[in-house]
């Protein structure tokens, strides 16, 4: 008799338990948020881009690190302006001689493009950041989609796990003024394929 009821009520637990581990796992490969451009000589990204420019696409609020690891020459990566014909003398971000194996990272949160070069090799190593806007509805950690992470972030913050949201401001996703657990089974329906759009 007390073994079934222990059983019964053992099960729902460890259920949760399980439940919560994977979502907490979930968020962790999800979180990242920093895209590396290595720094070469004489180039961005990679060797191909000597005299052209490489493009880097990353979401808003995340950070580019330039990692100057393996190159034998200085360089900085120093933002442009409109153009890296006529570099503007006040740029957003410039990080001085790197030297080999230092690093500069700077963190994105405006959406745009940004233009920037190797004030050492103004015309031979050039790359582009581009900014993707905010995400949509139910993107509450702006990785540009939305899908069953994003349903795991809005049941870990409502139940306190974590304090915040890093795009909070996409995470009522019926519109209803509240964030809460509906709004995390609406965004599972949606990428389920029940629900095309939301808010539903
Ligand atoms: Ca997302
Ligand atoms: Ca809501
Ligand atoms: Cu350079």
């Amino acid at each position: 008799m007390l073994t079934t009821w222990r059983r019964r009520g053992l099960r729902p637990v460890l259920g949760m338990a399980l439940l919560v581990t994977a979502l907490f796992l979930m968020q962790q490969s999800a979180i990242a948020g920093q895209t590396t451009v290595q720094v070469g000589d004489i180039w961005f990204c990679d060797e191909t881009f000597q005299g052209g420019a490489c493009e880097t696409t990353i979401n808003v609020g995340e950070t580019v690190v330039w990692d100057s690891d393996g190159a034998g020459l200085p360089h900085t990566t120093t933002e442009c302006g409109a153009s890296c014909d006529e570099p503007t003398d006040s740029p957003i971000w410039d990080s001085g001689l790197m030297g080999d194996g230092s690093t500069f990272e700077y963190t994105f949160n405006e959406p745009g493009t940004f233009l920037y070069f190797c004030q050492v090799h103004p015309t031979l190593q050039r790359g582009i950041i581009t900014v993707q806007g905010e995400g949509a509805v139910g993107d509450v950690n702006c990785s540009g989609n939305v899908d069953a992470i994003d349903a795991a972030l809005i049941l870990q913050f409502t139940a306190g796990l974590i304090g915040s949201l890093q795009c909070g401001e996409n995470a009522d996703a019926n519109e209803d003024g509240t964030t809460n657990a509906i709004d995390a089974a609406l965004i599972l329906q949606l990428t389920a394929g029940l629900l095309l759009s939301l808010p539903p």
